[in-house]
């Protein structure tokens, strides 16, 4: 929603102040690539962009837009999945809508390889810090496909997951330190970087997952692991989705070099095969499921990759050591996200249960899709691990939400969350309740209203509706 021109030449004047007349962006032009989300679902429309340059920058912003009434969303790469990167029509309560980009919060602070920490602003993209952190033999522990965009803080916001969760856990425990920016433009930091430290509440921890609605982070200290010396990928087919389980959840669950089992099946591997000219993967025809695995280590892991999947549910294999052959199995899993939007714009549910109930859960969503969305295209893909599966499905409207209510209340029925990774934005607040009690949520409310009384930050994100 667009404020009056009175009130919005006044606001964009100050603005200007804060951040200099280049970096408060306006004009649909110049706002197009932030005011839409990565998947082409959610969009509204901003005052203006703004592109700080730093903390004192990001506090003067706020100040700003708390003396106006408008309302902020913070941004980093906007590759987030859920609408929580981008205005809304309506959400704001008839107030101009500000979009507070990060991206020029790209400073490395500090790279300690003796402490193993990394510590950068808020919009380093996740391949700068990790290529930052391998002039010193380290890597950050966190990996997506997005890496080229998605960024710290945004990653922070969201309590990303990604590729190496069975290793290394996700965002919240990378996390050594945040600086973050409070509505009222308070700039709190805790950036000791030490592991041992319990006094009192953990402000990062607080912040990891609040996805802009608590303040903005404007500096990330990443906790960094050291780089394997040896890495070894497969493709691996398998009969059935229960198989892929149990492999996982059993021998491969036992390999300390184990660093992604991820899970794609038939109708992603074929819709992939043919978007990005991929060759047949192995066992194409009779698998019904694939593994693409990872094991890294200081000693070849190799050999006890392919012990641990001696078993007869195992089709075939292909297995890479090199990085070329590596990036090139891959590929399988990683372009899924890209193929699918290639069709249209995908109802994306990313959902987890126990690994466990994985089977019944892909066994039933069909059923689920059919019976809200007769006629849609159902792709499922996921961190098979954590139980975590991407649902995509594509035909209804956006706006349509029968087929996210059918799948939730699914996930839900069997004990899930309906948000495993990507967070809530404002696609799934409607379905916060399947998901945590009415005494967790006022909790929520009650957190909220101390950091941000006015409502300042991201309105309509996390909130249930
Ligand atoms: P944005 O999209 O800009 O923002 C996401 C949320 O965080 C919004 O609510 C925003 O308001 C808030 N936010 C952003 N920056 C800040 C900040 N500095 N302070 C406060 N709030 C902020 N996600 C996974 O978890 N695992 C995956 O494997 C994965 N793979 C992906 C693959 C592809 C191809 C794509 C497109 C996305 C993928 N994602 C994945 C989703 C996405 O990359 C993550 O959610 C990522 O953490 C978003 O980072 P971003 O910088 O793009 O944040
Ligand atoms: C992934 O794991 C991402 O690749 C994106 O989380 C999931 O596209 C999706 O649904
Ligand atoms: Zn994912």
């Amino acid at each position: 929603m667009s404020a009056p021109r009175s009130t919005s030449v006044q606001l964009l004047g100050d603005l200007r102040e804060v951040v200099g007349p280049a970096h408060v962006l306006t004009g649909e032009d110049l706002l197009a690539s932030y005011t839409t989300d990565w998947t082409g679902r959610f969009a509204g429309t901003a005052v203006a962009v703004l592109r700080p340059a730093d903390t004192a920058e990001v506090a003067g912003v706020l100040e700003v837009a708390a003396r106006h009434g408008a309302a902020v969303i913070p941004q980093g790469g906007n590759t987030g999945l859920v609408g929580g990167s981008v205005p809304r029509p309506g959400l704001a309560g008839g107030r101009p809508q500000l979009v507070l980009s990060t991206r020029r919060l790209s400073q490395l602070f500090e790279l300690d390889p003796s402490s193993h920490l990394l510590s950068a602003g808020a919009g380093t993209t996740l391949a700068q810090a990790a290529e930052a952190a391998q002039t010193a033999g380290l890597h950050p522990g966190i990996d997506l496909a997005a890496r080229e965009s998605a960024t710290l803080g945004g990653m922070v916001a969201t309590n990303a997951g990604g590729l190496h969760v069975v290793r290394h856990g996700p965002m919240r425990a990378r996390l050594a330190g945040v600086e973050a920016v409070l509505a009222d433009g308070t700039v709190a930091a805790r950036l000791s970087g030490l592991t041992k430290d319990s006094v009192g509440w953990d402000l990062g921890a607080l912040l990891a997952g609040s996805e802009g609605t608590l303040a903005v982070v404007t500096r990330v200290t990443v906790r960094l692991e050291a780089t394997p010396v040896h890495r070894v990928a497969a493709l691996v087919a398998v009969d059935e989705v229960s198989s892929a389980v149990d492999l996982v959840t059993g021998p491969l669950r036992r390999l300390a070099s184990l660093e992604a089992a991820e899970l794609t099946l038939a109708p992603g591997m074929s819709l992939v095969c043919e978007s990005a000219g991929l060759a047949a993967p192995p066992a194409a025809g009779s698998a019904r499921a694939w593994l693409t695995l990872e094991a890294a280590a200081d000693h070849d892991p190799t050999d006890e990759l392919a012990r641990a999947l001696a078993d007869r549910r195992v089709l075939e294999a292909a297995v890479a050591a090199d990085a070329a052959g590596r990036a090139r199995l891959w590929a399988y899993r990683e372009r899924h996200t890209e193929a699918i939007s290639r069709l249209g714009i995908p109802h994306k549910l990313d959902v987890s249960v126990r690994p466990g109930r994985l089977p019944a859960l892909v066994a039933r969503l069909p059923d689920a899709v059919a019976k809200t969305a007769p006629g849609a295209r159902l792709v499922v893909f996921g961190h098979v691990a954590e139980g975590n599966l991407h649902v995509n499905v594509l035909g209804p409207p956006p706006e349509d939400d029968a087929v996210d209510d059918a799948v939730l209340r699914l996930v839900a029925e069997l004990g899930g969350s309906i948000s495993a990774e990507h967070g809530v934005g404002v696609a799934k607040a409607p379905w916060l309740r399947l998901a945590r009690s009415g005494a967790e949520l006022e909790v929520m409310r009650r957190v909220k209203a101390a950091l941000d009384p006015g409502r300042l930050l991201n309105p309509g994100v996390l909130e249930p509706v």
